[in-house]
């Protein structure tokens, strides 16, 4: 078909059942053969086949070179023809985890740029906009090689996560697993401490660790223990680089591990915790977001994930102040209902004049909207502030009926539970 190689053997499931004869079965091939002709098979319609066994194919279409590990690399992309690399525009993590789950990882915790292949090769994609859920890459929307004006000094790659955190309703916290001989296993708490979350935690694309937990996300406990006896210095780049020992059976008296990473976004030069400008934790640093396209949306999914309010966007004029490692600053482009912003799109090569960054101030109480000719009558006591477990209740003048929630309450991320309450005036006969 054209393919350089195979990644994997399908049976059954991917691609349904066909109808029709079926020509070949009990196919034994070595794998150099140059067409299935040539392997050994029982003859031509000769099988003792159902459609239940029908197989399908996935043809290698990218790979990952020149990196430290197999999670991670530049990526090359096969077009039919000949291999080629990425082009860093528009390169973002649901790019990124796109191709980390064509490797069999989850998620990418990096849309990492890495140096142009000596040999020169053409750039086959560029402007790639993936929504997160395809198979491959060339689902995404992009622009096919002849458009493609890629200006920068490097390529696309990636470095996927060959660990996760599981069993908590938040991203940067939860049950510490690792993937190992094709399997998520466990680890064991024995000698685990803050040095092996700061590990985990940089791994896992987060800046740092803040606190260390056992047995809180312990889940139903059937999965295996990957690792034993872990102990990190805290500065080295990834798990594998600590002294551990591994194994595979259950003989671990002590608990699993859990870990609390530090959120990827955090604000300086706050005023107050729920205001200041706005940086980003992003391939390993801190960024800032550029003011030209910061808006509400971007704004909303920063206030969210920070757990705070609703959003007010601002932009501010750089200070002088700002250390020079966090100068750069990306585009962010958030349709406003991402959990996290890591879940936006963004461009991190866009050309940003510094002048003017991303500041951004979320509410940290619940904000009451009023209307003047809204008819609803708040019953309870109007508060200047709401906090986390006020409510307010409405009711209507005689003549109007109320649609909506007529008590509403303040939630603990300061925004109301609820239908906003209007009052319709009653139908006279
Ligand atoms: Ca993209
Ligand atoms: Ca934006």
């Amino acid at each position: 078909m054209g393919f350089p190689g195979a990644i994997r053997a399908i049976q059954r499931k991917p691609y349904g059942n066909a109808t029709g004869p079926i020509h070949l079965g009990s196919v034994r091939c070595t794998g150099l053969e140059e067409s299935l002709d040539s392997c050994q098979h029982a003859g031509i319609g000769v099988h003792n086949c159902s459609h239940g066994q029908d197989i399908g194919i996935d043809c290698k279409s990218a790979r990952l070179v020149d990196g430290l590990s197999s999670s991670e690399g530049r990526v090359e992309v096969y077009n039919g023809n000949a291999w080629g690399t990425i082009c860093l525009d528009d390169w973002d993590l649901l790019d990124a985890s796109v191709i980390c789950r064509q490797f069999g990882f989850e998620q990418a915790v990096q849309a990492a740029e890495f140096t142009v292949p000596v040999d020169g090769q053409e750039i086959l994609m560029t402007d790639l906009e993936c929504v997160g859920n395809e198979t491959t890459v060339f689902e995404c929307q992009h622009t096919e090689p002849e458009d493609v004006r890629c200006r920068h000094q490097n390529v696309a790659g990636v470095k996927c996560a060959n660990v996760r955190l599981v069993d908590s309703s938040k991203g940067n916290e939860g049950r510490l697993e690792v993937f190992l001989d094709g399997e998520w296993g466990v680890v064991c708490s024995n000698s685990w401490g803050l040095n092996e979350s700061e590990v985990a935690c940089r791994q896992l694309g987060f800046p740092t660790a803040i606190k260390v937990t056992q047995g809180k996300f312990s889940g139903n406990g059937s999965s295996p223990i990957h690792l034993y006896s872990v102990k990190c210095r805290g500065v080295e780049r990834d798990l594998e680089s600590c002294q551990r020992e591994v194994g595979k059976n259950d003989d671990c008296t002590y608990k699993t591990v859990d870990v609390v990473c530090a959120k990827r976004v955090h604000l300086v030069n706050a005023i107050s915790s729920n205001e200041g400008r706005v940086e980003v934790f992003l391939n390993g640093s801190w960024r800032m977001v550029c003011g030209d396209g910061w808006d509400i949306q971007d704004a909303t999914v920063i206030c969210r994930e920070l757990g705070f309010g609703e959003a007010l966007s601002t932009i501010a004029t750089i200070d002088r102040g700002v250390k020079r490692e966090v100068l750069a600053a990306f585009n962010l482009r958030c349709a406003g209902d991402e959990k996290a912003v890591i879940d936006c799109r963004y461009d991190a090569t866009s050309d940003c004049s510094l002048e003017e960054v991303a500041e951004v101030r979320c509410a940290s109480e619940c904000v009451l909207h009023r209307d003047s000719s809204n008819v609803v009558m708040l019953i309870s006591d109007e508060q200047a502030a709401y906090l986390p477990g006020d409510s307010v209740e409405y009711a209507c003048p005689d003549g109007y009926h109320l649609s909506g929630s007529s008590e509403r309450l303040c939630r603990s991320d300061f925004t109301w539970s609820g239908v906003p309450a209007v009052c319709h005036e009653d139908f006279l006969y």
